[in-house]
């Protein structure tokens, strides 16, 4: 096994957030590939890894590592990354606009949550998909555009909200959730599109 392992699935957003982190970090990882259309994430291997049922995993320094979020901050926290601001306010604000989409959009719009609400089928599940993504990210803009005139979501360069952003708009376009009136999250779109480390991270 590689030293740095990710239990990844390519279109789950919260693997993605951390292929992009990864990425940026430059660390070079291996993917094990979870399933989840199949129900790999529940089998007994899987389980044994995270009791959650979840992906991501990543096996990283000697530890396992699960929850995007908490693995985000790891990876901040020991290859300085510089995902959020050192000021104690914008760090608060940058924290708000990530989990407005990872603790608020996303969980609801796992596919578990998903199927046990609509049965699984068109047209319930691609309108419980549009009822949530399109408000949450309706916030995001207003969030975004009463907290700062930043280049990305919270400084010049990319950071948590971004990583929380990419892979919810990668959702959106999935399930045709139209955002194009949502100017400043386009172009954080953009912007992030042109590095390699986001490209690198795509689920395709
Ligand atoms: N809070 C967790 C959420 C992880 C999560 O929801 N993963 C989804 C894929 S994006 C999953 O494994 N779903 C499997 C299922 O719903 O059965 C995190 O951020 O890591």
């Amino acid at each position: 096994m590689a030293a740095v392992t990710l239990y990844d699935y390519p279109k789950s957003s919260a693997s993605y957030r951390v292929r992009i982190a990864l990425h940026l970090a430059g660390i070079d990882f291996e993917t094990v590939n979870v399933n989840l259309l199949d129900g790999d994430q529940k089998s007994d291997a899987h389980l044994e890894r995270n009791p959650q049922g979840l992906v991501p995993v990543l096996d990283i320094d000697g530890i396992r590592l699960t929850q995007s979020l908490a693995i985000l901050e790891y990876l901040n926290d020991t290859r300085g990354l510089g995902l959020l601001p050192s000021d104690p306010k914008e760090k608060a604000i940058s924290r708000a606009l990530a989990y407005s989409i990872a603790v608020d959009v996303h969980p609801i719009c796992n596919l578990s949550v998903m199927r046990h609400a609509t049965g699984g089928q068109d047209p319930a599940r691609t309108e419980w998909m549009h009822h949530f993504i399109r408000p949450g990210l309706a916030a995001f803009e207003k969030l975004l555009e009463s907290s700062n005139n930043k280049t990305f979501c919270s400084g010049d360069t990319p950071g948590l909200a971004d990583i929380c952003l990419i892979p919810q708009l990668y959702n959106a376009h999935r399930w045709k959730v139209d955002y194009s009136d949502l100017k400043r999250i386009c172009t954080v779109e953009r912007l992030c599109e042109e590095l390699p480390a986001f490209q690198n991270a795509k689920p395709e």
